[in-house]
């Protein structure tokens, strides 16, 4: 288990202090653990604390009962200290995907979105602005996500585009692509899976069968994977500090262009509303049918 102790080592030792990235003024990493209600966050979360922590198996983060699952339960963003220097955070997960509820989901990634304070859906520029703005700017803070995904959920081919474009503009907001995790590893076919999100560009992607009350038996396999992934994420913070810090702005500058790239994302949304609602309003004259008469 020489394997399994290193692991543990590596991320409880990790520390920002002293390194580049602490210089800067880093002094926490928040995992921002990401996806639809139903698909195995929370799960996740107690699964890291488990295979970290000695001891029984006790639900840090509430699961939902699997027949109500698809409620999601998390409706504030709460954190989980894993280390004194990595932070779990269960967001709000997200259900349908349309882009105002991505803004939402944006916001939390982007850390304007308070920690332990109900998640309220917003519909309007200015309330938005307005919640954005007044966010704590928790300026320590180095924001890596991590998308998560059941694999007993089916991806329909017309969403692809758009969760690409969702991967693409969480990178912009937080530097990082997200590490996936695909969940509830024996409920389906897991290559195939793997397969598809490589295809929309995923560099980090690990299956899990998660740690639940139903079946908390510890396994050598089982706690590698899960310390696996955190060490992923360490290896990625590093790769940061090493070889992208000039990229890096401090925690406070890069709090402010999140904040400005989240204002335009929702103005460009409050157009598209405003252009719907003028077209619900003003009904487009049918154009006329082609008539197969010449006029001689
Ligand atoms: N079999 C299996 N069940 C899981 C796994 N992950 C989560 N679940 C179950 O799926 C349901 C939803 O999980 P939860 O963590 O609450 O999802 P969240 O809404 O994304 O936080 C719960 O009943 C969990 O016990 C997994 O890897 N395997
Ligand atoms: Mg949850």
């Amino acid at each position: 288990m020489e394997d399994l102790s290193n692991l543990k080592q590596k991320i409880q030792n990790y520390q920002l202090e002293g390194q580049k990235l602490g210089d800067l003024g880093y002094t926490r990493i928040l995992l921002q653990v990401c996806g639809s209600a139903g698909h195995g966050k929370s799960s996740l979360i107690n699964s890291f604390m488990y295979a970290l922590h000695d001891g029984q198996f006790s639900i840090s983060a509430p699961v939902a009962q699997a027949e109500v699952s698809y409620g999601g339960l998390t409706t504030k963003r709460l954190p989980y200290e894993l280390t004194k220097v990595i932070t779990l955070v269960d967001n709000r997960g997200f259900g349908k995907s349309d882009n105002f509820e991505k803004e939402e989901v944006y916001t939390q990634l982007a850390n304007l979105q308070d920690l332990n304070v109900d998640v309220e859906w917003i519909w309007c520029y200015e309330k938005r602005m307005e919640a954005v703005t007044n966010a704590a700017n928790n300026t320590n803070d180095l924001l890596v996500p991590l998308y998560v995904h059941s694999i007993e959920e089916k991806i329909p081919e017309n969403e692809k585009t758009e969760m690409k474009e969702f991967f693409k503009t969480t990178q912009k907001l937080t530097g990082f692509l997200p590490i996936i995790v695909l969940t509830k590893r024996l409920s389906g076919d897991a290559k195939n899976m793997r397969l598809q999100f490589e295809d929309m560009g995923m560099e980090n992607i690990f299956e899990v069968e998660n740690y639940t009350m139903k079946d908390d038996v510890k396994t050598p396999g089982k706690d590698k994977t899960f310390l696996s992934i955190l060490s992923k994420l360490l290896d990625q913070v590093d790769f940061l500090a090493n070889n992208r810090a000039s990229t890096l702005d401090t925690p406070e500058n890069e709090h402010k262009k999140r904040m400005q790239m989240l204002l335009k994302i929702a103005h460009d949304n409050d157009i598209q509303r405003e252009k719907k609602k003028w077209m619900e309003e003003n009904p487009q004259p049918k154009k006329p049918e082609k008539s197969n008469c010449r006029l001689l």
